[in-house]
């Protein structure tokens, strides 16, 4: 047999995030706990598959008009504008007016991606802005789909807070156009969200600056456990009447994960540019993917647009928030209790799925090897992963870190 023509291919290396559940998936060790990437676990340690969620799919099993059919380019009509409406507000005067084009995408990932391309594509300025931290495939994802990243400070290691100064100072230095990637909630590492004052300060700046938002909300509802309060940033920017393009992800708020279930919406200035512009999104993703999934977007559809179906899913959504949030509780009162040293205030303080805990590389390889506690590498733990019950076992294996290799 001849040699592959592959033969020169290196071993490429786990993804930094999705690469810790095959590592913890490999682990034999019963007490192992996986805090890696950001998905919702029961008390029990088990997934969720909300309750709405099986009714809706259960509409649609019972439903003997559905179809397979191909969904058109842009997706599932009644979902994109139900998707819309959750993000922007009902009352939001851009849907209104016909200013917003959205798009059905592969769930949050595919509509930064879709996004991107188009900007790439269409827009004068090739630059995109994104806080450093950010989520580990923001910088790949505009790469790849051919904008030029740049990063602006965003945390503040020193105060575990946001470093607002030096946010203002490099948007403030961004060239005029620059488009600036913004997390609408819950950002993602560090659980550090603007306030609502902060937020109108970025606001200004990047108007009279002209530069170009792009929200990722890949979190609505999982901060505070209000779908209103968690888009207010959102509904900020699309109230002035500029330009704002939208990322909405179905994973976590609908437990969606595997559906790959979400929505781009890019408010314009007039209806006729957004129809235009929907025209072109459509030359971007036919090429991709051709046309997107049809599962997901149905069940979303009937969820978003049922007012039953709605109002229980805000009770399950607030359930799952407010576990998170216990879960902060619980973790800050068994370090104390155990006189860990340090000051682990900011465990309550962040906001949404994940607490950037400070420990360093070294601390969190201990802690998988020691303790079979699983995170990425940048100290940040999934909170949504904890139970009651694995709580002890986590702080003793950061109490462990700590001590012994500070
Ligand atoms: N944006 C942010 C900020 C984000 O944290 C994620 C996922 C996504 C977008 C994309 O999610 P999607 O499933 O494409 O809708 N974050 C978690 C999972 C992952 O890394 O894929 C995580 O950070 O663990």
């Amino acid at each position: 047999m001849s040699d592959s023509v592959f033969c020169q291919i290196a071993q490429a290396p786990e993804d930094p995030i999705l690469g810790v559940t095959v590592a913890y998936n490999k682990d034999p060790d019963s007490s192992k706990l996986n805090l890696g990437v950001g998905a919702y676990r029961t008390e029990e340690g088990k997934p969720l598959v909300l309750n709405v969620v099986r009714q809706a799919e259960q509409k649609l099993v019972n439903d003997p008009t559905r179809i397979k059919e191909y969904l058109p380019i842009v997706g599932l009509a009644d979902f994109n504008k139900a998707s819309a409406k959750l993000i922007f507000g009902a009352d939001s005067p851009a849907i209104q007016e016909k200013r917003v084009a959205t798009v059905q995408c592969l769930s949050g990932s595919g509509s930064l991606r879709v996004g991107g391309e188009f900007l790439a594509r269409h827009y004068h300025q090739k630059t995109i802005y994104i806080p450093d931290p950010t989520w580990g495939n923001h910088p790949k994802i505009f790469t790849f789909a051919g904008l030029s990243v740049k990063t602006y400070r965003y945390y503040d290691p020193s105060t575990r807070g946001l470093h607002f100064k030096g946010l203002l100072e490099d948007l403030g230095n961004a060239a005029s156009g620059s488009i600036v990637l913004l997390h609408a909630c819950a950002h993602n590492p560090t659980g550090v969200d603007p306030t609502i004052d902060q937020w109108e300060e970025i606001r200004q700046l990047v108007r009279s600056k002209q530069l170009l938002p792009f929200f990722d909300s890949a979190y609505q509802g999982f901060a505070s456990g209000s779908l209103e309060a968690d888009a207010k940033p959102v509904r900020m920017f699309a109230a002035d009447g500029g330009e704002c393009f939208t990322a909405q992800s179905f994973a976590k708020n609908m437990g969606l994960y595997g559906e790959r279930v979400g929505a781009l919406s890019i408010v314009c200035k007039t209806s006729d540019v957004a129809s235009r512009v929907e025209s072109q999104l459509k030359l971007v993703i036919r090429p991709m993917y051709s046309s997107p999934p049809l599962h997901g977007a149905c069940i979303v559809s009937t969820i978003l647009n049922d007012s039953n179906l709605y109002n229980e899913w805000t009770i399950e959504l607030k359930g799952m928030a407010d576990r998170i949030i216990s879960m902060r509780t619980q973790l800050l009162e068994a370090l104390q209790a155990k006189g860990t040293p340090g000051d682990w205030s900011h465990i309550i303080k962040q906001i949404g799925m994940f607490t950037f805990t400070g420990l360093n590389a070294e601390q969190v390889g201990f802690m998988r090897k020691e303790y079979h506690v699983y995170m990425t590498s940048d100290g940040r733990i999934s909170m949504a992963g904890l139970s009651t019950k694995t709580i002890p076992h986590l702080a003793n294996a950061m109490h462990a870190a700590v001590t012994s290799m500070a």
